[in-house]
């Protein structure tokens, strides 16, 4: 039985975390394409993001992708390791990887407006994830032990292949995290992984 519908968009880097967190751990859940910018979209989430995790029968709405993961997680296979600190370590090291991905898609959607970019917000902006950078590339080999099924490999792929995807412009990761680019680019042809490809949707 399903636990609940997913929904979102196939661009979007959380929404591509939360299948691949369904997918890997074994968590039924419906899937349904939505625009966040779709004025509809907003019966089903008010504040018209994605992802949405809308659990079955009168159970709630989720609208937070690390509460959807987690929640996923806990109806299907753990994705995180079970020793107390390296669990913390690794949610930590996704932590950084959200604060990167919510650096870029405020990068993008300034890049998107049509006048009045600032170009002050935008390098402070670039700036964030350039320094978090070396946070990425320590925790390139804690996501590849429990690659390609952890929680934190799904993170690390779901990022960094967005960044590659929407930011190449602007960012030379892989430059500065090898290692991470290894990891990354040994993911790319897993069959989930590959099924939600954003530059192949
Ligand atoms: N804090 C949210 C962030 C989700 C998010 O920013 N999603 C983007 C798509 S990648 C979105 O819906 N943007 C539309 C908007 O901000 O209006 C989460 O963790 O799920």
């Amino acid at each position: 039985m399903t636990i609940g519908q997913l929904y979102g968009s196939a661009f979007s880097p959380y929404v591509r975390l939360c299948r691949l967190v369904a997918a890997k751990a074994g968590a039924e859940v419906g899937f349904r394409l939505a625009d966040p910018f779709d004025p509809e979209y907003r019966a089903v989430n008010p504040l018209g993001k994605v992802p949405a995790l809308k659990m079955a029968g009168d159970g709630p709405l989720l609208l937070d992708t690390g509460l959807i993961c987690r929640t996923l997680i806990g109806e299907g296979r753990d994705l995180l390791p079970s020793a107390r600190a390296e669990r913390l370590q690794h949610e930590a090291d996704i932590a950084v990887l959200t604060g990167v991905l919510d650096l870029g898609v405020a990068l993008l959607m300034e890049k998107r407006r049509e006048a009045d970019i600032s170009a002050k917000w935008q390098q402070r902006r670039i700036d964030g994830i350039e320094r978090a950078y070396p946070l990425i590339e320590a925790a390139a080999p804690r996501a590849a032990s429990s690659a390609p099924d952890g929680y934190l490999a799904l993170m690390m792929v779901s990022a960094l292949q967005w960044l590659d995807f929407r930011l190449s412009e602007e960012l030379d990761w892989r430059a500065a995290c090898p290692g991470a680019a290894k990891l990354v680019d040994s993911l790319a042809e897993d069959p989930d992984v590959s099924a939600t490809d954003p530059s192949r949707a």
